[in-house]
């Protein structure tokens, strides 16, 4: 009795997708189809549902469910047919007919196997039905035993990651993508994974989102100069995350680049140089140090000498980006003893700078002037 029931609702079911295929179709006002026995209709999805009206053939959709132990044959469906004829015997052939998959004389079909969706997702088959007189009252019609999925894949990460972003980037700046496979369906929560920052990863300044996969930034206030480099850890789960999902961990390092936000800075307030006064011209007479937190190639000095002094002294950048201090003109002790200017510093910095109340970017040189025997002169 259930059965007959199982069997009406297919063929309900039949008719009604056959009615939103044909609307779909035609893009006219619904109408309610004549039954088109010669149409094969095979939807084909994750868990597809076969609907099949071929002729005489009356078809159950077939589903095996994977991984399920078979020590003995189980049923998993019905070959009938709605001719008035009595049927002796079913004829099966196809993928795993015979062996995989077992017909009787009722046209009860049987699974004698354990299988596995991910080696292969469904089977195709045909059936013949014959009297007692071994003629045939049905030629070949095709059927699918569906293998639905469990879950029984783990996720898996490729690999580990790595990305990189600018200090004090933009809230929401986004910085690398993960990506986990699971082999299970991919449109049933088995394969469906959710992303997670978690522990002992650092998340104070980072989040993923759950679906892509894709890490941003969450604070404007990333600092190089305070934490270079922060440690992920991703957790993908499947059944959409929930806690009975399993998991798969991967790491993201995220180097922070250096910007330009810092200043250079001198070290001294003030500079005391001695030169003797026959000091070669532009050659190097004190240097001026200069301290600057960015990376060597976010610091860019430049000086300002304090004016009246520019004839005489210039700077110049050496390899340490310090100011090297240059003689331009010639000294003479007799003249001039002492000279004692200000130079200012700069940097490029187009924020407001980390350091922007402690910089030292004035400094007062002293220079002495030495003596040195000269011949007399006659
Ligand atoms: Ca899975
Ligand atoms: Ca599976
Ligand atoms: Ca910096
Ligand atoms: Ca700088």
């Amino acid at each position: 009795m259930m059965a007959r029931f199982q069997l009406w609702m297919a063929g309900l079911i039949t008719t009604l997708f056959l009615f939103v295929v044909i609307a779909q179709d035609s893009g006219l006002p619904a109408v309610v189809p004549e039954r088109h026995d010669s149409v094969d209709i095979v939807r084909k999805e994750s868990h597809p549902v076969l609907l099949r009206q071929k002729r005489e053939w009356i078809w159950n959709s077939l589903y095996v469910e994977e991984e399920k132990p078979a020590p003995v044959p189980y049923k998993i469906g019905k070959l009938r047919s709605n001719k008035a004829v009595e049927v002796k015997k079913f004829r099966i052939e196809g993928e795993g007919a015979n062996t995989i998959f077992t017909v009787d004389e009722k046209g009860d079909l049987f699974v004698r196997k354990s299988l596995d969706r991910e080696e292969k997702a469904s089977y195709n088959l045909t059936a013949r039905m014959l009297d007692g007189n071994n003629k045939l009252i049905e030629d070949a019609g095709e059927f699918v035993v569906q293998v639905t999925d469990i879950n029984d894949n783990s996720p898996i990460f490729p690999r580990t990651y790595n990305g990189s972003i600018l200090e004090r980037s933009m809230k929401g700046t986004t910085v690398v993508k993960v990506s986990a496979t699971d082999a299970d369906d991919p449109s049933t929560p088995n394969g469906e994974l959710r992303y997670s920052l978690t522990s002992p990863g650092d998340t104070s300044s980072f989040e993923i989102d759950s679906t892509t996969g894709v890490i941003s930034c969450k604070i404007n206030t990333l600092d190089r100069e305070s934490q270079s480099q922060y440690v992920l850890v991703v957790k993908a789960q499947d059944m959409r995350g929930m806690a009975s999902g399993s998991t798969a961990t991967t790491s993201v390092t995220i180097v922070i680049d250096d910007i330009n936000d810092n200043l250079a800075s001198f070290t001294k307030k003030t500079y005391s140089i001695e030169v003797p006064e026959n000091h070669k011209l532009n050659e190097n007479i004190g240097t001026l140090e200069l301290k600057d937190e960015d990376e060597i190639k976010n610091k860019k000095p430049t000086f300002t000498i304090q004016s009246g002094y520019k004839d005489a002294f210039s700077i110049q950048l050496n390899n340490d980006k310090d100011g090297n201090l240059l003689l331009k003109k010639p000294l003479d002790y007799e003249t001039r003893s002492n000279y004692v200017f200000i130079i200012e510093v700069n940097d490029d910095v187009r924020f407001p700078a980390d350091n922007s109340k402690t910089a030292l970017t004035r400094a007062e040189v002293t220079l002495i002037v030495v003596d040195v025997d000269e011949p007399p002169v006659f």
